[in-house]
C-alpha cells in the first residue's frame, strides 16, 4: 500500500491542560516516528512526500477566517509581552448566546477552539498544513488509481470543526481526503471513524450533506470526551438527515463486542452506494491506551483492516489517535495488513 509520509511534523508539540497539568501533550512527534518504524520493518516500501494541500480544498472544509486566525495566530501571540509557552483558549462563548468573533487574540481563541487540551505554538500551522497535505496526497493518489493509501497525518483531524480546534486536532484531515475524492469524482464518499473518540469535527462538517454518510463508533460522550458529541440519535440534518449514524460503545468494550458493532456499521455502509471511503484511522481502542477504555488486542487491528477491506471500496486510511506510543506502529500496520493490498 502507498504511504503518504511528512517530515513537517516533527517541531510541533503542543502543551495540554491535563488534571489542571499545562504539560507535553500525549499527541507527540513519537508517534509517527513508531508509525514509520513499523512500516519500515514490516516492508512497506512504497511511500512519498506529500503535495501541498490546496487552498481551494482547505476553503471548502474550513472557513477563511478560521485559516487566517490558525495562520497568524502564533506570531500575533509572541509579539505580544508575557505570554507563556502554549496559545490556548480559556473562555468560551456560553449557552444561550450567539458567538459573534471578537477582535482581541485571547477571545479569537476561545471563539476557534472548544478544548484546552491542545494549543497552539510556532510550529503548529505547518505541521496541521502538512498533515492536511498527507491527507489530500493520499486521497489524490487514490483517484490517480492506488487501490488503497496511508497518510501517515499527524496532528489527527478528527475532531476539528470547520472554525474550531480542539482534540489534538487543527485541520480535519479526514474530510479534506474526501473533498480530493469528491473532486476527482467520486459523487459519494463514506467517513468511517473507528477512533476511540467521537469525531465531532467530522460529524459537524458533514451533517448537513447527504453525499457524505459519515459513521463513527466511540467511547459513549457522557463518559468520555468530547462530551458534547456523538450521541446515537444525532442522525444528520437537512438533506444530510439520515446519513449521520454513531455507535457509542460504554468504557471497557472488549474486542467482540466492538467488531461486532463494526459490522453494523459496514453493512449501512454497503446500503450507502459509495464510490470511496475515507477511514479515520484511529488505535486508541487498544487495550494499553493510556488515555482510552476499550480493550482491542494488537492483534485484532488485523481483523478491523479484513473487515474494511470487504466493503471492496477505494480506501484512504488517515491516521487519528492512539498513544500507547510504543505498540502504536504495530496496531496501525495490522489494519492495513489485514486490509492487504493487491499493488504491495
Ligand atoms: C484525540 B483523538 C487526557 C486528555 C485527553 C482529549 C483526547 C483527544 C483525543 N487527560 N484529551 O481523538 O485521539
Ligand atoms: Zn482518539
Amino acid at each position: 500500500m502507498l504511504v503518504v509520509r511528512s517530515d513537517d511534523h516533527r517541531p510541533h508539540h503542543a502543551l495540554e491542560l491535563d488534571g489542571g497539568h499545562l504539560v507535553p501533550s500525549w499527541e507527540g512527534p513519537d508517534r509517527a516516528a513508531r508509525v514509520e518504524a513499523a512500516l519500515t520493518d514490516r516492508g512497506y516500501r512504497r511511500s512519498r512526500l506529500p503535495s501541498p494541500v490546496s487552498a481551494e480544498v482547505l476553503a471548502s472544509v474550513h472557513s477563511p477566517a478560521y485559516l487566517e486566525f490558525l495562520v497568524t495566530c502564533w506570531s500575533r501571540w509572541s509579539a505580544e509581552p508575557d505570554r507563556g509557552p502554549a496559545a490556548m483558549g480559556f473562555g468560551w462563548p456560553a449557552r444561550g448566546v450567539s458567538p459573534r468573533r471578537p477582535d482581541d487574540l485571547d477571545g479569537q481563541l476561545g471563539y476557534h477552539s472548544f478544548a484546552a487540551d491542545c494549543s497552539i505554538t510556532e510550529h503548529t500551522w505547518v505541521a496541521a498544513r502538512a498533515s492536511a497535505s498527507v491527507a489530500a496526497t493520499a486521497a489524490r493518489a487514490v483517484v490517480d488509481g492506488e487501490p488503497a493509501a496511508f497518510g501517515l497525518c499527524r496532528p489527527p483531524g478528527h475532531h476539528a470543526t470547520a472554525d474550531q480546534f480542539g482534540g489534538y486536532c487543527f485541520l480535519n484531515n479526514a474530510a479534506v481526503a474526501v473533498e480530493v475524492l469528491r473532486r476527482g469524482g467520486a459523487d459519494r464518499v463514506g467517513v468511517l471513524d473507528i477512533d476511540y473518540h467521537h469525531g465531532n469535527g467530522t460529524q459537524a462538517i458533514f451533517y448537513h450533506r447527504a453525499d457524505v454518510p459519515v459513521i463513527s463508533l466511540h467511547a459513549e460522550p457522557r463518559s468520555e470526551f468530547p462530551w458534547f458529541s456523538g450521541y446515537d440519535d444525532e442522525l444528520g440534518a437537512g438533506a444530510g438527515e439520515g446519513w449521520n449514524r454513531n455507535f457509542p460503545l460504554p468504557r471497557g468494550t472488549d474486542a467482540g463486542r466492538w467488531l461486532d458493532v463494526l459490522e453494523v456499521a459496514l453493512v449501512a455502509l454497503e446500503g450507502a452506494e459509495l464510490d470511496a471511503i475515507v477511514i479515520s484511522t484511529g488505535v486508541d481502542t487498544y487495550e494499553g491506551d493510556p488515555i482510552s477504555a476499550f480493550r482491542l488486542a494488537s492483534d485484532d487491528f488485523f481483523r478491523v483492516g479484513s473487515a474494511i477491506r470487504r466493503l471492496g471500496l477505494p480506501t484512504v486510511f488517515v491516521l487519528e489517535g492512539g498513544y500507547a506510543t510504543e505498540q502504536l506502529g504495530t496496531n496501525v500496520v495490522n489494519i492495513l495488513d489485514g486490509f492487504g493490498d493487491p499493488l504491495g
